[in-house]
């Protein structure tokens, strides 16, 4: 395994699309949270055309190589695994893709893509600890996602339970479980704010992602660069 797959980190993660901006061009907000520290992106839009979003891949790998950060950030795709194989075909840097459970397989996509990809997964609902114990269920998954940490406007499907239509928020010692037994790392969203990262970092899940908190912000940049730090801080290991 080399290139991103063997360096990325899920440690800050912004999730954005055309319909998360507020009409401001998604590349800009892209640059902003790079540039903040954010380490890992992922273009997700359930608007957008498959044309749209392999221009919008090119924009933001071109963004990331003027800022000097295509190796230190990865770029990675929701659901689209049609819109990555396009994007690599036009020489984009589009480093790998992130599916959800009902979504194109993980195996079929790490065919697609290859060995040095990044392939994440979106954690299912219910019985997740039973889950992320299962021989095998994480193979081709190199980060799960899981979430929500409070209900959100952005998805409200997320953590919707079917049998009840409430949505299951994860609790903090739930997370913590979770991040103790995934043999994966693990990434948590959903409603998560600046505020949040304390106690979320002290789980010892690896990172947290974030829509509106960057990408609805009035400044974008300051946003970025607030929940940057505040992760940062909040993950340091104590000092011995
Ligand atoms: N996947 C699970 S929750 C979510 C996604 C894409 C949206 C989180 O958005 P926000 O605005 O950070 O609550
Ligand atoms: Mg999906």
């Amino acid at each position: 395994m080399n290139g991103m797959r063997a360096r990325f980190s899920i440690a800050k993660y912004l999730v954005v699309g055309p319909e998360n901006t507020g009409g401001r061009p998604v590349p800009g907000i892209v640059a902003d949270a790079a540039a903040a520290g954010f380490t890992c992106i992922q273009i997700r839009s359930k608007t957008a055309s498959a044309g749209e979003l392999v221009r919008l891949c090119g924009e933001c790998a071109d963004v990331l190589g003027s800022l000097g950060l295509s190796d230190r950030t990865a770029l990675l795709v929701d659901d689209r695994l049609d819109v990555v194989l396009a994007a690599r075909k036009r020489g984009y840097k589009v480093d790998g893709i992130h599916v959800g459970q009902t979504d194109i397989p993980a195996d079929v996509c790490r065919e697609y893509l290859g060995e040095d990809a990044v392939v994440g997964l979106s954690a299912p609902t219910r019985d997740l600890l039973d889950f992320v114990r299962r021989p095998g269920a994480l193979r081709d998954i190199d980060y799960l996602g899981a979430g929500p940490l409070h209900p959100t406007p952005t998805k409200t499907d997320c953590g919707l339970d079917e049998e009840t239509g409430q949505v299951i928020v994860r609790s903090l010692d739930e997370l913590r479980s979770l991040a103790r037994l995934s043999p994966v790392p693990v990434v948590v969203g959903g409603g998560v704010k600046t505020a949040d990262l304390p106690a979320l970092a002290a789980t010892g899940v690896a990172g947290f992602f974030v829509v509106s908190a960057v990408a609805s912000a009035p400044d974008p940049a300051q946003a970025a660069r607030e929940l940057s730090a505040a992760w940062d801080a909040a993950a340091r290991p104590a000092s011995v």
